[in-house]
């Protein structure tokens, strides 16, 4: 496939990648679909920690970049390739076949509309649906719900579902934004920083189907929920707590 150059190039999809051979390659068939059906110029990235099973072979049989990330995790591997994209956009999504690739153009239509961040949402509060056997009920009645509902406090976030894996922003305002997170909270610092830096958010329907790769998924939901709760809570707390030092204070030496 030919290279298209850096200045031409609209849309990075992105996928973050561990041992995902059985799905990859439907996932990049699904994405060339909806960005022949975009019309728009677009690069493949999958961001792989090493696997063993033969992604990356298939990736590259597809005609993806693959950007080898040494250090593990679904946060290191994103981060790296966020870092290594060249579009003016990025699009991300699970490679287990979970979401529908061909759903790009309804992400490339929100950010021609001006949004800076767009967000899948895969609940019936924004359109979305969530296929039987596809997500687990403690996720979909406890985990999202109760996690989403602190994100959206807390942060004043307008986004309905902060774990959904499919969602697309401009490359450049992510890239400027500080990212440190290097597992699964990674979702979550994501939008959190979005969210604090001012981006123009959207959100688009999505459908979640059960994903096809047929073995547990890397996500270990009581550690991974614990450390998103961590993220929310402990950022929160840091930016009142650099904002208050940066406040003047007033004449009767309160802070005003
Ligand atoms: N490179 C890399 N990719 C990862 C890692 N962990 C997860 N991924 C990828 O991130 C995506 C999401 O991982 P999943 O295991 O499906 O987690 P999830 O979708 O949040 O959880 P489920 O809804 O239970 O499937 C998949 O494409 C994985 O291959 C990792 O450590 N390194
Ligand atoms: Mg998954």
């Amino acid at each position: 496939m030919p290279m298209p150059d850096d200045t031409t190039l609209e849309l990075t999809v992105l996928l973050p990648c561990l041992n995902e051979a059985a799905t990859l390659r439907a996932c990049l068939r699904a994405a060339r679909q909806g960005i022949s059906t975009a019309g728009v110029i677009a690069e493949f990235v999958v961001a792989d920690n090493g696997s063993s099973d033969g992604s990356a072979e298939i990736a590259l049989a597809e005609g993806a970049r693959v950007v080898s990330v040494a250090a593990r995790g679904y946060g290191h591997a994103l981060r790296a390739g966020i870092a290594a994209a060249r579009g003016r956009w990025v699009l991300m999504g699970d490679a287990d076949a979970s979401y529908d690739f061909t759903s790009v153009p309804q992400f490339v239509s929100a950010l021609r509309n001006g949004a800076d961040f767009v967000m899948g949402c895969r609940l019936p509060v924004g359109g979305g649906r969530i296929e039987p056997n596809a997500m687990p009920w403690k996720h979909r009645w406890i985990g999202n719900p109760g996690l989403t509902w602190i994100g959206r406090v807390l942060y004043s976030c307008p986004v309905h579902d902060f774990h959904c894996g499919l969602r697309a922003f401009s490359r450049e305002a992510v890239q400027s934004l500080e990212l440190h997170t290097t597992g699964m909270e990674f979702a979550s610092e994501l939008i959190v920083q979005a969210q604090l830096a001012g981006l123009r958010f959207a959100e688009v329907p999505v459908v979640l189907h059960p994903d096809g790769r047929g073995r547990p998924p890397h996500l270990r939901s009581w550690r991974d929920g614990f450390r998103h709760l961590r993220f929310l809570l402990i950022h929160r707390l840091r930016t009142f707590q650099s904002r208050r030092r940066q406040e003047p204070y007033s004449r009767h030496g309160r802070r005003s």
